[in-house]
């Protein structure tokens, strides 16, 4: 059997995290919840190939060469899960399972975060939980695989 790999985009401004009001987004780094996401994938036999980015055209770029590479993405589009068509159109278009995962419970936030581009195209959404929403969402994924 092969080993099966998710693919974890992290969004704008989630290099950031430690720093980045950790009263909304907790106090781990980015690098701490890579760290979490392996050890979770790792219990399941399932490897992760964890990245983020600042820049709109990259994400979609890693989402288009997904297809056949990856078992599944798990996405947190930041930022751009409010704004970004493109992206819903390139998770719609790779054909892949799709986990929606944020730090915090956008619909509980400004009204502008209560809408999601991500989520008709996901078949699984986990927020507000801080670092654990990944956790969370690389278990729900495992199940599903
Ligand atoms: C992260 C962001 O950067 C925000 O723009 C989203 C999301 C929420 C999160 O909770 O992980 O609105």
């Amino acid at each position: 059997m092969t080993t099966k790999t998710i693919l974890i985009i992290n969004g704008p401004n989630l290099n950031m995290l430690g720093t980045r009001e950790p009263e909304i987004y907790g106090s781990q780094t980015l690098h701490d919840i890579e760290n979490l996401c392996r050890e979770t994938a790792g219990a399941h036999d399932i490897t992760i190939d964890f990245r983020q980015s600042n820049h709109e055209g990259e994400i979609i770029d890693w989402i288009q060469k997904a297809g056949g590479k990856y078992a599944a993405i798990g996405i947190n589009a930041a930022g751009y899960t409010h704004t970004s068509v493109a992206i819903h159109d390139a998770l719609k278009l790779c054909g892949l399972p799709i986990a929606e995962i944020h730090l915090s419970e956008p619909k509980e936030r400004e009204e502008f975060r209560h809408f999601s581009y991500i989520a008709p195209v996901a078949k699984i959404h986990v927020s507000g939980k801080g670092a654990a929403s990944y956790s969370e969402a690389i278990e729900k994924l495992a199940e599903l695989l």
